[in-house]
């Protein structure tokens, strides 16, 4: 199927995408990689009718770390393949490369952009639940202000965001967190590339002794938008990880998630994953920050 007629803009600075967002209002959508919204727009869910291209935005490329900030610093047009071969990334953040190499297929991470995704907002999606574990946060400019929403208050519902029709998210910000780190990104799909059934992300660090400082740990496709599981910071801070530890975390996830059916699976078997994949994350991420 085709998309219905619309407009066409494609502005080359990020104030003439701003100003035509504003423009249009609730009639203008804007397209990054067209990974999401195309298929949407040619089954006919959405129909824009005004589409602003910011391929053009070249400014909004970029992947940087501020050392004084200890902040990695990504632009929203980068696309997801820059940033997954990205050394800068893998050695600040090797969370965030191991998530984006289960997106979909190697040409929707050509395409793809990492802003596009986190605005997506698909509750499956590799990215935004990568974001929430790293504790992660937008930055979104209108024409009028830039502001900067935490990860664990930007996404609001099922495909839903707080991203205004006259905003544009410029950047993604990761702090750096030094010391003895682990992580571990898991995640159940029925195939390669499909997006996963039920996913779990963590990051931690461990101190001389090999106890847990600092951990977070999340859970995508059991609810509308990736879970914080704030469980595992009160019982996990100050221990080894032990078996008697993790059953008390699984069991505090089963309490936690309350996924729906669907076509994919059912409530049942998506808390069974819940499970498991809890165990593998927390089992990994410990292992690689105790070497
Ligand atoms: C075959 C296939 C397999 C896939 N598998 C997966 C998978 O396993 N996991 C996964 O997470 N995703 C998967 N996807 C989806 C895809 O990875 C993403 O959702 C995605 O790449 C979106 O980014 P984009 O740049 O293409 O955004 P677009 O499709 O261009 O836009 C998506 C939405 O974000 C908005 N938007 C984009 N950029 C901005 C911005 N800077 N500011 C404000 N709004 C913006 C658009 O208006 C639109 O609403 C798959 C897609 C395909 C086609």
């Amino acid at each position: 199927m085709k998309p219905p007629k619309f407009d066409y803009y494609k502005p080359t600075t990020l104030k003439e995408a701003l100003n035509l967002l504003e423009e249009a209002g609730e009639d203008g959508k804007i397209i990054a990689g067209g990974q999401s919204l195309v298929p949407i727009m040619n089954m006919r869910l959405a129909s824009p009718k005004c589409l602003i291209d910011i391929n053009g935005l070249t400014e909004l490329d970029y992947i940087k770390n501020d050392e004084n900030q200890n902040l990695l610093q990504i632009g929203t047009l980068t696309r997801q393949s820059k940033v997954e071969e990205s050394e800068m990334v893998a050695n600040t953040c090797g969370l965030l490369t191991e998530a984006i190499t289960q997106i979909g297929h190697v040409q929707t991470r050509n395409r793809g952009t990492i802003g596009g995704s986190i605005v997506h907002a698909d509750p499956s999606a590799e990215l935004p639940l990568a974001l929430l574990t790293l504790n992660g946060s937008v930055q979104i400019a209108s024409k009028d202000e830039v502001r900067n929403v935490g990860a664990e208050d930007f996404f609001v519902t099922y495909l839903t965001t707080d991203i205004m029709p006259t905003e544009i998210l410029t950047e993604i910000n990761i702090p750096i967190i030094g010391g003895r780190r682990g992580y571990s990104f898991q995640e159940i799909a029925r195939r390669h590339g499909d997006f996963a059934l039920v996913a779990a992300s963590c990051y931690m660090t461990v101190d001389d002794h090999d106890k847990i400082s600092s951990i977070r740990l999340a859970l995508g496709g059991v609810e509308a938008i990736p879970l914080l599981i704030e469980d595992a910071e009160d019982f996990m801070i100050g221990e080894t990880l032990s078996d008697s530890l993790l059953g008390k975390i699984v069991e505090s996830v089963e309490l936690a998630v309350e996924p729906e059916s669907d076509l994919h699976a059912s409530a049942e078997y998506r808390t069974h994953l819940a499970k498991v994949l809890t165990k593998r994350t927390l089992t990994q991420a410990y292992e690689r920050a105790r070497r």
